[in-house]
């Protein structure tokens, strides 16, 4: 994909990787956070909107935030298309509506007409300053965790407990090296080397996980956390799109005596369902290249019994 030089979309892709192969991602540009001290984006409903792709994993985990927060009336949304074209991310049946564009790039340069850099989704607007006031997924996801708190229907429940900060910061860490993104490194690797230990990473550390849900019902006990949602955005999309088209094939999440369990209660809790689409998932790994032909497999029922409510801690 292209990229934004001052304002202007450019097609030919800079190169996202390191001399020996591996795969490194970007870090985000825009970092300002919705009820900060300085004032300048109050937690106001229906001032903010969301521009995302439901099949991108990291945009996804706002959209499960605005969900289970019960904050659909509060931030708004548009979803790009499914695959990007040459232009990057696009609007079915443009113009969006908010914004009249047809380009996700117009966005970034609405909010800054010199902008350099990728073109990104999750994107978070302000709509009375016309900007954009974040683009990266894990802020967004802390922000929609408290941020709008105050307002009436808002979910008071927590994912980000005072008492488990730095136990959840640090398996953060792990999770999204080696998992969340670790499924990255091993389908964009451009050596066999940097693949093979991406591959090793990611599986050593699902075997971990795997041991470690056998005793809990969720990674921290029996209280969902961030770092749950975090897993689930990545294990949802395992078998649909990670096992084969990232190479990522020691084992189908589906082989996970825990793992495949978990998910499944993950994706029964109120207001998960409905945020996990299937074809968005396959449009985005599988939909760009021509023809666009999308497989049809495999069947996975994520709403089979889990049985997990016994587990105690
Ligand atoms: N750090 C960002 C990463 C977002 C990201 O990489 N999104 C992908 C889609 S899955 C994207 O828009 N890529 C376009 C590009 O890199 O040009 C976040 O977590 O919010």
């Amino acid at each position: 994909m292209g990229q934004l030089i001052k304002g202007q979309w450019q097609a030919e892709d800079l190169p996202r990787h390191q001399a020996d192969g591996r795969f490194k991602r970007p870090n985000s540009t825009f970092r300002d956070w919705i009820g900060a001290p300085d004032g300048r984006y109050p937690a106001a409903p229906g001032r903010y909107h969301l521009f995302v792709n439901a099949g991108c994993p990291w945009a996804y985990r706002t959209i499960l935030y605005r969900s289970i927060k019960n904050l659909d009336d509060v931030v708004s949304l548009s979803r790009t298309a499914a695959a990007a074209g040459d232009q990057g991310w696009h609007f079915d049946n443009p113009p969006e509506p908010l914004l009249q564009v047809e380009h996700l790039h117009e966005v970034y340069s609405h909010a800054d007409p010199a902008f350099t850099g990728r073109v990104t989704v999750p994107v978070l607007w302000d709509t009375h300053s016309n900007t954009i006031v974040n683009n990266e997924s894990a802020d967004i996801m802390r922000m929609f965790n408290d941020a709008f708190n105050g307002i009436e229907g808002v979910s008071q429940t927590d994912y980000y407990p005072e008492t488990l900060r730095t136990e959840i910061e640090a398996l953060n860490q792990v999770i999204y090296t080696d998992v969340n993104n670790g499924v990255y490194r091993c389908g964009f690797a451009q050596s066999q080397s940097a693949y093979e230990e991406a591959y090793d990473n990611l599986f050593n550390t699902l075997d971990k996980l795997d041991d470690r849900l056998a005793v809990r019902r969720y990674l921290f006990g029996n209280q969902v956390t961030e770092t749950d949602w975090r897993l689930f955005s990545t294990l949802i999309r395992f078998d649909l799109a990670y096992y084969s088209r990232f190479k990522c094939n020691r084992n189908q999440l589906l082989d996970f005596e825990h793992l495949w369990p978990y998910t499944r209660d993950l994706y029964q809790l109120p207001g998960v369902a409905e945020t996990v689409d299937v074809s968005a998932i396959k449009g985005i790994y599988y939909g760009a290249g021509k023809p666009g032909i999308l497989p049809k497999g495999p069947q996975l029922d994520f709403s089979a019994p889990h049985n997990r409510d016994a587990i105690q801690l």
